[in-house]
């Protein structure tokens, strides 16, 4: 989802590096004798010549493009040289892409803060470096510019004479009445240039940058002049850049958002947008999503260099492109299985150079029905928390599918796999860890670091095994999955037994007792049942709308009382099953809540929740009812209250899309962690809620 961050009045020098062709570049390393030659690099399966993955510019002139397969490719062009990705377990490996891309990066590094935003991409605050530069050798008093800085593009600066561009950009560099931005980023052209030449010295790699006063116009302008060229972007020409520039090539404006602004608004450039107030936008795409889009029509963006070297995550993934489409549940574990080996793998090996450990797993797939594999339909993306091992990431991962295959067919069961309406194929499967956490160094602090995650409890097992079963529906164990976690390992969420304990001795100090396992609740009790069914739990954010809604903040004296009693009876749960244990006893069973009309999600309140559609949540929070009952209702009209008739005891239903969210804020935060991602999937472009307080969402009687 976009971020509207202000953007500081200070100037900035934020460059863009983005690498030419790079698979075909890492390949032409390997191989010189293809430098200078057509070249194309094919993804691993040989379906109509393999997909191309990377097309060198020499192959480009000749047309052949990034969407061609390889036989196309070669009717194109007939001397193209086609190479194969490295393969591994049947599938692509990106390992020598990716330390290739590690080791621009830390050629990049020595100069400023990086941020790596792809395997082949850097963002770089040079802010600092051309501040010293412009104090102690300003561009005006070098003798001598290289030729590289010579041959940036600077737009909106018009040459008058084409054959003495050199000449006119060294005037732009060197201008004395320049304005301090405009400075700033000559500085920055040069030490850019600088660090271009570097990174082609030491890895042969040549790239394209841009380099601008924040990241998204860096980002559009290392785009405009390639291969191994650079394009300076001066404020004064940010207007006409984005004139014209297609709304839909935008960063984020790619998919539902850029395409509602073109068929609502009628708006194709990210100039247009200029035509709109920021109330409208707001208004029409919510606060936070309309200030942004009000923001980029301006050219302004605050975001930040992160300062990031490492990937934010890792992922392994494979295409099952035409008749390959996987048809079978065998065929899937296989290839689950393969993905997970490899993710595994990867992530170990970042636990042992970075000692970082990954908090979520997520399972995406696209997939085919009913025997037309035209028709691909959204298979829903599902997440829970990472247990380290390959096999409990195995096992974890096609829990995943199959909770999202059952949601996908609507009904799922192994019998029917034969019948017509519930054939399907899986056209691309693949696994994400991601949340990656730095695990602090130093005893002390990582004593701290897991005490906050591993407060002692027993509340797993109190957790309902129904809930647990019916979410890990074909457990190969048959016991632990990836939401019925009781063993020390999969809290801290280590790797595989040796390392753990030597990494958690190293890291103590002393001598893990691996029988205190028991004692400790688990991270994966703060994930609801219903979530991962719902792949909401710490799902990663997706780049498209919904918008995100205002947070409204408001004091809720009623619930914070029935929390702060119970928060003080529980201390040290993680989950809010256990929150509220105490009141499960004399429950009676719960009544499963249909989707309502709207498509809504109802959370029933009350005993033996089982673990059912994943349009209804439930959840064993009967104590809400026995010493809040008006906590919890509806505006529109039905009933907030459903009493279950039969079963003795009320059991109460809300429906999760008119609880003001800043409730949430009020909780425990361990709590907090479990219901926000309950209301994750509920954010809905185009609401904005205004003047919703808490009393509305929980009077008791509503008409
Ligand atoms: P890109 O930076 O998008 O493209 P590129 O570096 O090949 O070419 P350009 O000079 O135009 O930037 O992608 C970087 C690498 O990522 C690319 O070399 C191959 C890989 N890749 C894929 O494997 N699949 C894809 O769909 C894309 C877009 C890239």
């Amino acid at each position: 989802m976009p971020v509207a961050t202000r953007e500081t009045s200070d100037a900035r020098v934020i460059a863009h590096l983005d690498m030419d062709c790079f698979y075909v570049q890492v390949e032409q390393r390997k191989q010189p004798n293809l430098r200078g030659l057509p070249t194309a690099v094919i993804q691993y399966n040989s379906y109509k010549g393999g997909a191309l993955i990377a097309v060198s510019y020499e192959a480009r002139k000749y047309g052949v493009k990034r969407s061609m397969r390889g036989d196309e490719a070669q009717e194109v062009c007939p001397q193209i040289q086609l190479v194969q990705v490295p393969v591994a377990r049947g599938k692509a490996d990106l390992n020598t892409y990716r330390n290739a891309g590690s080791e621009v990066v830390s050629v990049l590094a020595r100069k400023g803060r990086c941020e790596r935003a792809s395997i082949d991409e850097v963002y770089i605050d040079l802010t600092e470096a051309a501040e010293a530069m412009l104090k102690e050798a300003p561009p005006e008093n070098l003798d001598d510019i290289h030729e590289e800085v010579l041959k940036s593009h600077v737009l909106g600066f018009i040459v008058e004479d084409e054959n003495d561009t050199k000449k006119e950009v060294r005037k732009w560099l060197c201008r004395s009445d320049a304005d301090y931005h405009d400075k700033l980023l000559a500085c920055g052209a040069i030490i850019v240039a600088d660090l271009r030449m570097q990174v082609l010295k030491e890895t042969e790699f040549s790239c394209s940058a841009g380099i601008a006063h924040n990241k998204m116009l860096a980002k559009l302008a290392s785009a405009m002049n390639k291969p191994a060229q650079q394009t300076i972007v001066p404020r004064s020409s940010v207007k006409g850049l984005l004139e014209s520039f297609p709304i839909k090539k935008m960063k984020q404006l790619g998919g539902k958002l850029g395409s509602s602004l073109q068929s609502d608004l009628g708006v194709n450039t990210v100039g247009e947008l200029l035509k709109f107030s920021e109330e409208k936008l707001q208004q029409r795409y919510g606060i936070n999503t309309g200030t942004w889009l009000w923001n980029i029509a301006r050219g302004i963006s605050g975001e930040e260099v992160e300062g990031r070297l490492l990937p934010k995550s890792h992922g392994s993934g494979k295409n099952f492109p035409g008749p390959q489409a996987l048809k079978t549940i065998s065929l899937v574990q296989h290839w689950l299985n393969r993905l997970c080996e490899e993710l595994s793998e990867r992530l170990q090996s970042d636990l042992d150079q970075n000692k970082r450990i990954a908090r979520t797993l997520t399972l995406h797939a696209r997939a085919y029905k009913g025997g037309d594999s035209d028709s691909h339909k959204n298979f829903p993306s599902k997440s829970c928390p990472l247990r380290y091992g390959t096999a409990k990431i195995q096992e974890d991962a096609i829990n995943l599918f199959q909770a999202g295959l059952r949601e996908y067919i609507g009904f799922y069961n192994n019998k029917s796999l034969g019948s017509q309406s519930n054939r399907w194929g899986i056209t691309s499967l693949s696994v994400a860890a991601s949340k990656m956490v730095t695990i602090p160094s130093g005893t002390h602090s990582i004593v701290k670091y897991f005490g906050g995650q591993l407060q002692p409890s027993s509340s797993l097992k109190q957790t309902p095994e129904s809930v647990i079963h019916e979410a890990a529906p074909s457990s190969p164990s048959g016991g632990e999955s990836c939401l019925g976690l009781n063993s020390y390992e999969s809290q801290l969420g280590y790797p595989e037994e040796d390392t753990r304990m030597k990494y958690l001795r190293a890291s103590f100090g002393q001598q893990v007792d691996q029988s205190k396992g028991d004692d400790l609740t688990e991270e994966s009790s703060l994930l609801s049942p219903q979530a991962i069914e719902n792949g909401t739990a710490e799902k990663e954010p997706q780049p498209s709308f919904p918008v995100e809604e205002p947070r409204h903040i408001h004091a809720v004296p009623t619930l914070k009382t029935v929390v702060k009693k119970n928060t003080a009876k529980e201390k040290g749960n993680c989950s809010i099953l256990k929150f509220f244990k105490n009141h499960h006893d004399h429950c009676t069973s719960v009544k499963q809540h249909a989707t309502n009309g709207q498509g809504g999600k109802t959370l029933s309140i009350g005993s033996e929740s089982n673990y059912h559609s994943d349009s209804t949540i439930n959840n064993q929070v009967e104590s809400l009812k026995e010493t809040n009952h008006e906590a919890i209702g509806t505006d529109n009209g039905e009933s907030s209250a459903s009493h279950e008739a039969g079963e003795g005891r009320a059991s109460w239903s809300y429906r999760m899309e008119e609880i003001d969210p800043s409730v949430v804020d009020e909780l425990p935060p361990e709590i907090q962690l479990e219901v926000r991602a309950w209301f994750r999937p509920l954010k809905r472009p185009n609401v904005v809620k205004r003047g919703s307080i808490i009393t509305h969402y929980f009077s008791t009687n509503k008409d």
